[in-house]
């Protein structure tokens, strides 16, 4: 009876009160990246765009590459096809109750991990269905008619055929270059490049940590900040690891308006590839700092079971959502000694 009640005066003042959130806080006006008057809270966005909400998994983003349709040319060459539609209509629940409008690649951000070999030729066939021009500009080598800055693609449906060789050997972003580029770029138009050594590397488990902000009341600040759009995401849910196996992160910094971002690991140190272009590591450290777009190949194991956080080390980022944690587990199969410490 006592529940009856409080959900029948629940619903009353629901019913009374319909603006009971405007009348909560109040509402400010802001003009957006792309000059549209808004009114809303500044601290939440309310769910202005009703067109679509975005299904993205960080997990399986994570570990998730795309090889292309493969093809061979006559003389042996590797031919991979990949499409990428942009789209700038969607919106996404980037954190409970906050709703931001996303421009994605392949209905994500970041867009999809598009991986080749050295040499590969690259056949990328862009489609822009958003409302506004748009491109693909691949960080690496290949002709100046390429490089997705001078051949804009016009919205409704604009095609491009994006074609090069796969190189140099390393881990890039790719991302619009539509101007205003930082509104391009903070809305989510990137993704991940990896271009393998012919040879490959040593096996490992690999995945993929794009350093992202969101700035969800438009004011060029990041309100968020993410390894992989979604704040504290890999906190909640941590990344399953066994020790004494090779771990390999192919991290790229995507934030915006800040200049730079770093990554801090926990109980162990990483052997660190910048732009991964060097076989050999240049560092051995748990401290790395990174500009926009600036990237590497992290590498190690760890020894000892247990949970161990990531995150920046720069500390605001870390508290507005830069921060994970790796669940290492006990690798049975290893022939490491059972010691125990601390016990
Ligand atoms: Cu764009």
């Amino acid at each position: 009876m006592i529940l009856l009640l409080s959900i029948t005066i629940g619903l009353s003042a629901i019913v009374a009160f319909p603006n009971f959130s405007e009348a909560q806080s109040e509402l400010k006006t802001f003009i957006t990246h792309s000059g549209e008057v808004i009114r809303t809270t500044g601290e939440i966005i309310d769910p202005l765009y009703t067109v679509s909400t975005v299904d993205f998994d960080p997990m399986e983003y994570l570990r998730e590459f795309n090889y292309g349709q493969i093809s061979k040319l006559p003389d042996g060459t590797t031919v991979r096809e990949y499409t990428i539609i942009a789209e700038d209509d969607k919106v996404m629940e980037v954190s409970p109750g906050v709703f931001y409008n996303v421009w994605t690649y392949n209905g994500t951000v970041p867009g999809p991990t598009i991986r080749a070999t050295e040499g590969d030729l690259l056949k990328i066939n862009f489609i822009n269905n958003g409302s506004k021009e748009h491109t693909i500009h691949f960080h690496g080598i290949h002709p100046a008619g390429m490089d997705g800055v001078f051949e804009a693609v016009g919205p409704g449906g604009g095609k491009f055929v994006y074609e090069f060789e796969a190189g140099p050997v390393g881990v890039h972003p790719y991302h619009c270059h539509v101007m205003p580029l930082e509104e391009h770029i903070v809305h989510g138009l990137y993704g991940v490049f990896i271009v393998d050594p012919k040879e490959g590397r040593e096996p490992a488990d690999e995945m993929v940590m794009v350093l992202n902000g969101l700035d969800t009341d438009f004011d060029t600040e990041n309100n968020f900040y993410a390894a992989n759009t979604i704040p504290f995401y890999y906190q909640h849910h941590p990344i399953q690891i066994n020790t004494n196996e090779l771990i390999r992160v192919y991290v790229v910094n995507m934030v915006e308006f800040d200049p730079i971002n770093n990554f801090h690991l926990h109980g162990n140190l990483y052997n660190y590839y910048p732009t991964g272009t060097d076989l050999v590591p240049s560092f051995y450290t748990d401290m790395i700092t990174l500009s926009q777009t600036e990237r590497g190949i992290m590498e190690f194991e760890y020894t000892y079971p247990g949970k161990y956080l990531f995150h920046a080390h720069k500390v605001e980022f870390s508290e507005k959502g830069w921060v994970g944690i790796f669940l290492v587990n006990d690798n049975v199969e290893s022939d490491e000694s059972d010691m125990e410490y601390g016990s």
